[in-house]
């Protein structure tokens, strides 16, 4: 590097490298499940962040957040690379040997990585509780801090040149060596990013606007939730399901052993807790697989169990309670609709446990822990219900917001209901904001743990604009709670309403 290096140019040289090791580092983690560095970032900081300040930024974001933190901590990561590119143009400057550069980058670059950030995003020193394992974390951050530091050490020294050749077009030529590369780096980490936003990220269900839902979602519609920016990638080879803790017989099954066993098809639906009110995060599928309190009879909990932990191939925790366990209707799933779960339901096996909202039927599931305390599990641990009891809700679908209807002529009016595993008991409709209200028929539903699809018809006398607004009661007779609250931490409540403008009818 030429003595008069500006540290512009070393920062660039810098960040360029950062870019390139977090390419380096989404294609490990797709090919090998090795531990996304922006992804343990922001489970730091999703835990660390006032939960009240977190969801409030992320329920305006909805689910353009997962790509934006994304980006957002790369860019970080980024700025951090520059800043270490700017450290080594004064260390060659000082005359340090490009080998001693590199070491030293290699060398702090894997330490940032492996000691810092991993246990910072609470897989432990080196991956160490990572199901990944250490071994490939280790290695995957060592070929991350190989290409960073290679990068660095490159950039600085190439620029050194022959001090004839005309500093414009070593200019030129530095840019094809390194423009080049980190133009390409920057397309794929945006392409990424674009399709986080498009599917891997955080999708609602989708249902034809202003039409009823299907009483059975297709699995194509069916909402996604995970905390993943890549979503891990199981296959059967090497996994296997672990039932461990408070039990007399630990066990381990292969995926064949589990699919062998007398299987049940149950119908439920699922909804995310942070569902808002009117919310499209809810689906409901057909799930095959066995009860969960059969495979615990087997392994024989022992007296002083009282929860189960479960885990996940992406390090994702929770925990229920024993008696949610022992549901009749709790299962371990591992088809959906009649197939395979798809890779983003959580392939090879999840979980299904009715009543308690989405967070809890995990996906991925490596294995199960018997024991005798409460456990706080990833979303606990940012501060959402640890009960996680569904909240009675009900939508209405038909017609859209703002939408229109003619005066005089019967409109539809419909929507879903639900309240877990205690089913619904009545809906009613009210077509003037809330004053009158009239009672909704209910379809009989697929099962008693899924939503309800509700209708009641309306024709309104005259012209004008009307709220219309919904309202359930569960199973037990109890109301739905009309007091608006956000999701965060217990789920949201308060009542759906929409604002209709019905049309004189046209002589
Ligand atoms: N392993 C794992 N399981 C998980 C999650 C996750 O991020 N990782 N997200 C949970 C959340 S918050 C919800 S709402 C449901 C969503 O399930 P679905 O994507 O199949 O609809 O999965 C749950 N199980
Ligand atoms: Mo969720």
């Amino acid at each position: 590097m030429a003595p008069g290096t500006p540290a512009r140019s070393t920062f660039s040289t810098g960040a360029l490298a950062a870019l390139l090791a977090a390419v380096v580092m989404l294609v490990l983690a797709a090919l090998f499940g090795v531990p996304v560095a922006p992804q343990l970032v922001a489970d730091r900081l999703t835990a660390l962040v006032p939960v009240g300040v977190f969801s409030a930024v992320l329920a305006g974001l909805e689910s353009a957040a997962k790509p934006l933190v994304f980006g957002g901590v790369v860019v970080g990561q980024v700025l951090l690379g520059g800043l270490l590119g700017v450290a080594a143009g004064r260390a060659v400057r000082r005359g340090i040997s490009p080998l001693a550069i590199f070491a030293g980058l290699l060398v702090a670059a894997w330490v940032v990585l492996a000691l810092v950030i991993a246990p910072a995003g609470g897989i432990g020193p080196v991956g160490a509780t990572s199901t990944a394992g250490v071994g490939a974390t280790a290695i995957g951050d060592a070929v991350e801090a190989l290409v960073f530091a290679g990068v660095v050490t490159l950039g600085l020294t190439s620029t050194e040149g022959d001090p004839a050749v005309d500093p414009g077009r070593r200019r030129l030529l530095r840019l094809a060596a390194f423009g080049v590369p980190g133009a390409l780096a920057a397309a794929y980490l945006a392409r990424f990013g674009v399709s986080l936003a498009q599917k891997s990220g955080v999708t609602p269900a989708s249902h034809a606007s202003g039409q009823l839902v299907s009483p059975i979602t297709r699995t194509a519609d069916f909402y996604v939730v995970s905390k993943n920016f890549i979503d891990p990638t199981v296959s059967l080879n090497g996994w296997q399901l672990s039932v461990s803790g408070k039990i007399d017989h630990p066990q381990t099954y292969q995926y064949d052993q589990l699919r062998a066993r007398p299987s049940v098809q149950r119908v439920t639906t699922l909804e995310c807790i942070s569902n808002d009110v009117g919310g499209n995060y809810m689906s409901t599928g057909q799930w095959t697989g066995f009860a969960l309190r059969d495979l615990l009879a087997e392994v024989g909990l022992q007296p002083s169990a009282s929860h189960l932990v479960l885990r996940a191939a992406d390090d994702y925790s929770d925990s229920i309670p024993l008696v949610a366990a022992m549901h009749p209707y709790t299962m371990l799933v591992y088809d959906l609709n009649g197939a395979p779960l798809p890779n983003e339901h959580g392939y090879p096996l999840r979980l299904i446990v009715p009543g308690i909202f989405g967070m809890k039927n995990a996906k991925w599931l490596k294995s199960i822990e018997a024991i005798n305390t409460d456990y706080s599990g990833y979303w606990q641990q940012r501060g959402w219900s640890n009960v996680a009891t569904v909240q009675t809700m009900s939508r209405i679908d038909v017609p859209t917001d703002s939408g229109s209807v003619t005066a005089g002529t019967a409109a539809m009016v419909g929507g879903v209901a639900f309240a877990g595993d205690r089913g619904i008991s009545r809906v009613e409709l009210s077509t003037d904001g809330g004053h009158t209200w009239g009672a909704a028929d209910i379809q009989p539903p697929p099962s008693s743990l899924t939503w309800v699809i509700w209708t009641r018809s309306w024709t309104p006398a005259k012209a004008g604009d009307y709220t219309l607004v919904v309202r359930a009661w569960d199973g037990k007779g109890t109301p739905q709670d009309a007091n608006d609250q956000d999701p965060l931490p217990d789920g949201a409540t308060g009542l759906h309403r929409i604002g209709v403008s019905v049309k004189a009818a046209s002589a």
